[in-house]
């Protein structure tokens, strides 16, 4: 059986990418452009896209992926140029570390707005984009905070769960349209801005997290991650991809030294 490889090649592939401005979506806007692909990328501030329109082949589209008008103008702007075959979901974010008893209801508003809300807009927005493409693919950047709860991530592990309970309903759904549903589930992951914005701007606290850490994971790494599962020939559906750096052997272990 001979699948057809031209339809695979990057020059004709074109992604878009929520929360592009920075950590893994700005890494995997630039991963996959080095690769070769035209990418959209998505972030509410414009000021913070700047530096990767700088990169030749990604598009820079200023959206709020949990406002539905903002979207629908985001779906218009990108069939203007083209259109997508892949949309990479990767806005979200953690907003507390409280436990259960006393997590704040607007930062559990935020997240479950940001995370799952903002998921949901962007595929119904995009699916019809997708279906008619033939081979879409649509990759979610969940959390294995929606695989384990832990303490103090009450919050956070409900919307990640909820954004992971979606993810498989859909590739359920969307098989029929040859639409495949991939699902990347990262650990710890250091970034600029995930911790700092948690522990809301304290740096020393968000410091803190990855203290000891013998190299927790980057941006990058889960760049090429998705990069991989995008680009594998559209018959592979690598349904989920549970990665942790090697130090944090669980959600509850984490291996310090110093
Ligand atoms: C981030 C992973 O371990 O901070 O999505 O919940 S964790």
């Amino acid at each position: 059986m001979n699948h057809d490889p031209a339809s695979h090649s990057p020059a004709a592939r074109r992604a878009l990418v929520t929360g592009a401005s920075s950590g893994i979506g700005a890494a995997t806007a630039q991963r996959l452009t080095s690769e070769g692909w035209q990418v959209f990328a998505v972030a509410r501030r414009a000021e913070r896209l700047e530096h990767l329109a700088e990169h030749e082949g990604i598009i820079p589209v200023v959206c709020d992926v949990t406002d539905t008008e903002q979207v629908a103008q985001a779906v218009q702007q990108v069939a203007e140029a083209g259109g997508i075959d892949t949309l990479i979901n990767n806005a979200g974010g953690a907003l507390g570390v409280d436990p259960v008893a006393e997590g704040r209801q607007e930062d559990w508003r935020w997240m479950f707005e940001v995370n799952v809300m903002g998921t949901l807009n962007m595929i119904q927005a995009f699916l019809p984009m997708l279906r008619e493409h033939g081979e879409g693919t649509i990759l979610n950047v969940t959390s294995t905070a929606g695989i384990v709860s832990y303490e103090g991530g009450g919050g956070y592990n409900a919307a990640k769960f909820g954004q992971h309970g979606l993810t498989g309903a859909l590739r359920l759904e969307e098989a029929e349209h040859n639409v495949r549903v991939v699902e990347v589930l990262p650990g710890m992951v250091k970034t600029d801005e995930f911790s700092a914005k948690r522990l809301r701007g304290d740096a020393a606290a968000a410091e803190k997290v990855y203290a000891g850490v013998d190299k927790p994971l980057l941006a990058e790494d889960i760049a090429e991650i998705i990069t991989h599962a995008v680009t594998l020939p559209h018959h592979v559906n690598l349904d989920q991809i549970v990665v942790r750096p090697v130090a944090q052997a669980a959600q509850h272990k984490v291996i310090r030294r110093g």
